[in-house]
């Protein structure tokens, strides 16, 4: 864990994100509280409490208006109370409209490039910016609420109108924002309707600082704004936009996991005790065992891996039997359509590649379709031979870091799909196309017939380079680049 207050000096942290960090809900026992499970709560959690900031999110718990105040604000974490949750109040209509419509629906399909998931409707459009509005309104007020200077940090897509609504409020407040999917080329982004293209472009211009996971989105972004938006000038050396008397500046800070958690998940002794039983269990002998851990969601690859799979056992019989798979498919975003057909192929598809394949002894896949617990995550990444990541197209990918973290016994291999933001910062994965079957089948072979001792070379050099670069390093190089162009900013501002 890093302490960031040396960055902050006298400036108030504000973290936005749609996701709450802690959510209080109407229990049998009376209002209880819960904190959802990810890497970023679990990041920003212990750093927030640090920096006695604010945390502006949507209040999506049964009981959240009941412990707030009238702004929507309560101290968190219950009994500490370090820092201030500022909820925002959403009504159905809202949720609808901002959140499963024009983010899940329109942005999320359009930066990962599955235009055939992309749907638009106005109404979705007009929710969205009323409701990047309201949440420009709670930042605006928070930076209000304290004497000195603040800081704003937005997360996400959930949120591309909100810098540019609070840049016209509070027009010397500090504001930034990562971008945690890809962001698409210009023929892509122009998929939004006429003026709602640029209108995405200018408010992420609000910004003064701009993150992207990699340098491809941050080009990317570089080259909508010089096409899209005539007013701004896009200096791609030193990626940065002159927009409005003001420079945004543009980059690459890589997310990554906390690697001492996920080592310490995968080495306690439940962990230690449940991978012995699952190697007992599905990797006896010279049988191997793969895994695959994904929320349920159509830029994840998954019907590709099964393809893949299944072809692989149809047109080689002696690779049945080889190895079994764990998938993990946790549900999501089960109100969309899309998402709920997609659960049920993978089901049926698992269901036909048993029942076609599976022996007494052997069963293909085993498939879980529901949510793990962080541990027994760890402890099944460390029991794996292989895992495999397939998606289509993925921001980063958290799931081929942890299973590198969990590799405490270096035997694993990880088939790591191309389209990933993982697949250009990791060296040593096998790396896979997923829309071609034939390469991906050459990739599972690979993986399965490597050397015990080239395994543990590959999985050596991952393991290194990932603890050079874990969750607190990056939280470090985008706050230590924050303060930066805010000294440059207010030197300017002495100087003028
Ligand atoms: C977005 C971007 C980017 C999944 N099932 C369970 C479970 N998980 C955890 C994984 C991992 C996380 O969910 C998924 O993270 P990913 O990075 O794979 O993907 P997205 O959810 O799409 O995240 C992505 C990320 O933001 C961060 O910037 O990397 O590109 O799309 O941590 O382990 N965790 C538990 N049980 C499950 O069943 N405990």
């Amino acid at each position: 864990m890093i302490d960031i207050s040396h960055y902050l000096d006298d400036c108030k942290f504000i973290l936005v994100s749609n996701r709450e960090p802690y959510e209080h809900m109407r229990g049998v026992h009376g209002i209880e509280v819960k904190q959802p499970a990810g890497g970023l709560v679990s990041a920003l959690d212990p750093t927030m409490r640090r920096t006695h900031g604010t945390w502006v999110a949507w209040g999506s718990g049964t009981a959240d208006r009941d412990v707030a105040d009238e702004a929507g604000r309560v101290a968190v974490p219950p009994g500490e109370e370090c820092y201030t949750v500022r909820r925002v109040w959403l009504d159905e209509a809202d949720v609808n409209g901002y959140y499963h419509g024009f983010a899940n629906r329109a942005l999320w399909p359009l930066c990962h490039m599955l235009i055939q998931h992309f749907e638009y409707r106005t109404e979705f459009w007009e929710r969205y910016r009323t409701v990047n509005l309201r949440f420009a309104h709670a930042v605006a007020d928070e930076a209000e609420r304290c004497t000195g200077r603040a800081m704003a940090w937005i997360q996400d897509y959930h949120f591309a109108l909100a810098a540019e609504y609070l840049r016209a409020m509070r027009p010397t407040l500090f504001i930034h924002q990562f971008w945690h999917i890809p962001f698409p080329p210009a023929d892509i982004l122009r998929m939004l309707p006429a003026g709602t293209h640029e209108a995405v472009l200018r408010g992420l211009l609000g910004n003064d600082l701009m993150e992207f996971q990699i340098d491809r989105y941050a080009v990317n972004f570089l080259d909508c704004v010089d096409r899209f938006i005539p007013e701004a000038r896009v200096d791609h050396d030193r990626q940065c936009v002159h927009f409005r008397d003001r420079i945004v500046h543009v980059g690459a800070f890589p997310i990554s996991i906390d690697v001492d958690r996920f080592e310490e998940m995968a080495s306690a002794p439940g962990a230690c005790t449940l991978c012995e039983t699952l190697r007992e269990r599905y990797a006896k002998g010279t049988r191997q065992l793969g895994v695959c851990v994904d929320r349920i969601d159509y830029t994840k690859g998954i019907p590709e891996r099964i393809r893949a799979l299944e072809t692989l056992w149809n047109e080689s019989p002696n690779m049945r039997e080889r190895f079994t798979f764990i998938f993990v498919c946790t549900p999501s975003r089960t109100d969309l359509p899309a998402y709920n057909a997609l659960e049920r192929e993978v089901t049926q598809n698992v269901i036909r590649i048993n029942a076609t394949f599976g022996t007494d002894d052997w069963t293909p896949i085993v498939l879980i379709n529901e949510n793990v617990d962080s541990d027994l995550l760890a402890a099944v990444f460390r029991a794996a031979d292989l895992c495999i990541v397939s998606s289509l197209q993925d921001g980063m990918n958290l799931v081929a870091k942890e299973f590198v973290a969990s590799q405490l016994d270096e035997r694993g291999v990880l088939i790591l799909s191309r389209f990933t933001g993982s697949a250009e910062e990791i060296e040593g994965a096998v790396l896979i196309n997923p829309f071609n079957v034939d390469g991906f089948m050459g990739g599972i072979r690979t993986a399965l017939e490597m050397s015990p001792e080239e395994r543990r070379r590959r999985m050596h050099r991952m393991r290194k380079q990932l603890h050079n670069s874990t969750i607190f390093d990056w939280l470090d190089s985008i706050l230590g680049r924050s303060t930066e162009i805010m000294a440059s900013q207010r030197a300017l501002t002495a100087v003028g």
